[in-house]
C-alpha cells in the first residue's frame, strides 16, 4: 500500500504497512484499484456525453467509487471488493453506452485502453497486485513526484467534491453539468501522459466546478430543510435513552428522527452533525435534544462513554472499541468490518432497539447551551449592520477559521488563535476544527456575535457568498476586504475546498497544521508565490502579521 491522502498521514509522507487512520494495506489496495476501474467507467462516460448519452447508474458510480476511498469512510475489504466487482459491470455498460451513441451518430469511437479495457484479476489476491501497481507511489515512480503529486492533488480534490454530490444526489439534487463534469476530470486523470503547467491549470479548473458543486448541495440542503437560522442549542445530555447521529448526512437524520417519534429516544448529533440542530425542517422534531461531544477523533472516548446507540453517517469512523461495537451501526458508505449496517432501505429498527437496551443518561447534566446557525442566509440578513460597524470602525477584521480537526499534536494552534483574536474582530468558523474553542465564550459586537458558525465544512460555499457580498458592499474584491482564512485540513473535502479558494484567487491563506504530502515543494513554492499561500506558525506571529 502507500496513502498519502490525508494530512496524518505516517512520518508526514505516506502511509505504507498500514494505515494511521486503521486502513488495512488490503482495503488501500482495492481503493486505488477502484479508482482506476472508475477512471475507466468515465472514460466511456465522457465520450457518451458528448454524443447526447447518459446514465444515472453510470453517473452515480463514479461518485460514489470516489466517496467511498475518502478517509475514514470504508475500512471494508469485504465491501470494497463488492464493489470493484459492481464497478467492472457499471464499465461495460458505460463502454456499450459509448458504442451506440456512437454507431447511432455514425462515428468512428475512439480506441480506448488503460482503465478502460485492463482486466480485473478473478480472486481477491490478483486485486491486491493490481491495486499495487495503480497506487500513489507507482504513478510517482512513472512522472515523478512533483506530476504524480498534482495528478492527486486534483484526484484527491475530486474524492471530496464526490463526497458533495453525493449528499447531494441523496436529496434528488442531479446535474448533468456535475455529472459530465466528474467523468471529463476523471478521464483527464486516465492520460498517460502530463506536464506541470496543464495539470496546475486543471487544478484550477476543477476548483471552479467544485464551488458549483458545493452551490447544488447548498441548494439541495435548503430545499429539503430550509435556511439554516440562528438557534440555541443544547450541549449537555438529557435524562432518558438516547441515539447519537454522526457524520454530514441530513436526510439520513432526518429519516431517523421520523423512525424514533414518539419512542421516547432522545436524538443527538455529533461532530459535523451539529449544524442540522440549525434547519427549521431539523429542528422542528422536538426529540433532537442537542448535540453532544465534540469531533471525530475524541470519537472512542465519547462513544465509550454514550449510554445509547451511534449512527455514523458518513465520515469520519475510527476504529470501534469493543465496549460500543454492539451499539455502533453505518449506513451509506460508511463501513467497518463487524459493524453492523443499515442498507439502503434505512430501516433504522436495528438501531433503535439497541437504544432501547442502552440504560440511557440517568439525569440530565447542567444547562449549557451554544448558539448555531449562521450560514449565508442569516449572515446576509444582518449584512447592513455589519457594514456600517466596519464603516464605523467597530469591527476591525473577519478571521474564517475553517476546515477539521485532527488527533495529531499541533492543532491547539487553532484554540490559541481564536481566543487571541482581539475583541474587535469577528470569528467565522466552518467544519468540525471549531470543537475546539465553540464551548467559549466570545460575547458580541453591537449584538453580533463574535463568533458565528456557518456550518459544515461543504458550507464553505456559504463564506464564499458573504465573501463576496462584502466585496460587492465595499465596492472592492475579496482580496482587498479585512478578512483572513486561517485553514485546518484532514482529509480531501479540505482539498477540494482549498482548490476552490485558489480557484477563486484568494490570497494569503494561512494551511496547518502541516502541508500536504502529496504538495511538492515546487508546487508549494508556486502557490506561495503566486498567492501568498503559507504555512501557520505561532498564534501570536500570524496575528502580528495580519493585524500589524
Ligand atoms: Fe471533520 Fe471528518 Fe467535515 Fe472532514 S468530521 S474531518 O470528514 O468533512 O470535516
Ligand atoms: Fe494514511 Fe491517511 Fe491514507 Fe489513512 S487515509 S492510510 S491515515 S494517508
Amino acid at each position: 500500500m502507500f496513502c498519502y491522502q490525508c494530512e496524518q498521514t505516517a512520518q508526514g509522507s505516506g502511509c505504507t504497512n498500514f494505515g494511521v487512520c486503521g486502513k488495512s494495506p488490503e482495503v488501500a489496495d482495492l481503493q486505488d484499484l477502484l479508482i482506476h476501474v472508475a477512471k475507466g467507467i468515465s472514460m466511456y462516460a465522457h465520450r457518451a456525453r458528448a454524443l447526447g448519452a447518459s446514465d444515472e447508474e453510470i453517473d452515480s458510480l463514479v461518485i460514489e467509487s470516489l466517496f467511498t476511498t475518502v478517509t475514514n469512510v470504508n475500512f471494508d475489504v469485504d465491501r470494497m471488493e463488492q464493489m470493484i466487482r459492481k464497478a467492472e459491470k457499471i464499465r461495460e455498460k458505460a463502454r456499450n453506452l459509448y458504442l451506440i451513441a456512437a454507431k447511432e451518430k455514425g462515428i468512428t469511437p475512439d480506441e480506448l485502453n488503460g482503465p478502460a479495457t485492463f482486466e480485473l484479476a478473478k480472486d481477491r489476491s490478483g486485486l491486491l497486485t493490481q491495486g499495487e501497481k495503480v497506487n500513489p507511489e507507482s504513478r510517482a515512480q512513472r512522472w515523478g513526484d512533483v506530476i504524480g503529486g498534482l495528478h492527486d492533488l486534483i484526484l484527491f480534490g475530486l474524492k471530496g467534491s464526490a463526497a458533495y454530490a453525493d449528499h447531494a444526489q441523496i436529496l434528488g439534487k442531479k446535474s448533468e453539468e456535475i455529472y459530465g463534469g466528474f467523468h471529463a476530470f476523471m478521464d483527464y486523470l486516465s492520460k498517460d501522459s502530463f506536464t506541470e503547467e496543464e495539470l496546475l491549470q486543471k487544478a484550477i479548473e476543477f476548483g471552479n466546478f467544485n464551488i458549483k458543486v458545493m452551490e447544488l448541495l447548498d441548494e439541495a440542503n435548503t430545499e429539503a430543510y430550509g435556511h439554516p437560522e440562528p438557534t440555541k442549542v443544547r450541549v449537555t445530555p438529557v435524562k432518558g435513552k438516547a441515539i447519537l447521529v454522526s457524520g454530514h448526512d441530513l436526510r439520513d437524520l432526518d429519516l431517523l428522527l421520523k423512525q424514533t417519534e414518539g419512542k421516547g429516544i432522545s436524538v443527538y448529533t455529533h461532530g459535523e452533525m451539529l449544524p442540522c440542530l440549525a434547519y427549521p425542517k431539523l429542528k422542528k422534531y422536538s426529540h433532537l435534544v442537542g448535540n453532544y461531544g465534540s469531533a471525530w477523533q475524541n470519537q472512542r472516548s465519547e462513544f465509550d462513554e454514550f449510554p445509547g446507540a451511534i449512527l455514523m453517517t458518513t465520515n469520519c469512523i475510527q476504529k470501534p472499541k469493543d465496549s460500543y461495537k454492539d451499539r455502533i451501526f453505518t449506513t451509506g458508505l460508511v463501513a467497518w468490518p463487524g459493524v453492523r449496517h443499515i442498507g439502503p432501505d434505512k430501516d433504522f429498527s436495528p438501531l433503535i432497539e439497541a437504544a432501547l437496551a442502552q440504560p440511557g443518561f440517568a439525569e440530565d447534566g447542567p444547562e449549557h447551551y451554544i448558539t448555531i446557525g449562521f450560514a449565508r442566509n442569516t449572515v446576509l440578513s444582518v449584512a447592513d449592520k455589519v457594514i456600517d460597524l466596519v464603516k464605523q470602525g467597530k469591527i476591525r477584521h473577519f478571521f474564517l477559521i475553517g476546515g477539521c480537526d485532527g488527533a495529531k499534536p499541533g492543532r491547539n494552534y487553532y484554540t490559541e488563535f481564536a481566543t487571541s483574536v482581539p475583541n474587535d474582530c469577528l470569528i467565522l468558523t466552518l467544519a468540525c476544527g471549531k470543537y475546539r474553542f465553540n464551548k467559549l465564550e466570545f460575547g458580541d459586537i453591537e449584538g453580533i456575535p463574535r463568533l458565528l458558525d456557518m456550518g459544515q465544512c461543504n458550507d464553505a460555499y456559504s463564506a464564499i457568498v458573504v465573501a463576496k457580498a462584502l466585496a460587492d458592499a465595499f465596492e472592492t474584491d475579496v482580496n482587498s476586504l479585512p478578512l483572513s482564512l486561517i485553514l485546518s485540513w484532514y482529509e480531501q473535502k479540505a482539498v477540494c475546498i482549498l482548490l476552490s479558494l485558489i480557484a477563486l484567487g484568494i490570497k494569503n491563506m494561512r494551511l496547518g497544521p502541516t502541508l500536504p504530502a502529496f504538495l511538492k515543494p515546487k508546487v508549494i513554492s508556486y502557490l506561495s508565490e503566486n498567492l501568498g499561500l503559507k504555512p501557520i506558525t505561532t498564534p501570536a506571529e500570524d496575528l502580528k502579521a495580519i493585524l500589524g
